[in-house]
């Protein structure tokens, strides 16, 4: 089944500039800036400048340039806000996807949380 992409998604709508964004990262596939409700002190939401609606169309879909570039960019902003896991700190990464994901903006996204103890969470 193919993704049906809404260019009318808020994402969709920041990335044309139609909505400012805190930015905290910028390359030639990717953007990343900082989430509007953060559940944490660092709360980064990064995603592809590509059309992609989950995690599995921009993984299946995407070129191998587009996916190198998004995971590089993900780890240097958990380097550079001071929560990769070598400083001792961590973080987790965690993608919604579809409807029994609860995603609500449907373009792909990883959110990166940290900065506080998260608890154990696997549902
Ligand atoms: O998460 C969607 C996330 O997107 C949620 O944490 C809020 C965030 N969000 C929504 N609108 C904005 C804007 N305009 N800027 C920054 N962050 C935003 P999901 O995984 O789809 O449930």
């Amino acid at each position: 089944m193919a993704y049906d992409y809404d260019d009318d998604n808020i994402f969709a709508r920041i990335l044309r500039g139609e909505i400012p964004n805190a930015t905290v990262a910028e390359t030639e596939h990717t953007l990343a800036f900082a989430d509007i409700t953060p559940q944490a002190p660092v709360h980064v939401l990064v995603i592809p400048k590509g059309r992609y609606v989950t995690y599995d169309d921009f993984h299946a879909n995407a070129s191998d340039a587009e996916i190198v570039d998004f995971h590089r960019t993900a780890a240097a902003i958990c380097a550079e806000q001071g929560i990769a896991a070598d400083t001792g700190a961590g973080f987790r990464a965690i993608t919604n996807a579809g409807r029994d994901g609860v995603q609500e903006v449907p373009h792909f996204h990883l959110h990166l949380i940290g900065g506080r103890p998260l608890g154990r969470m696997l549902a």
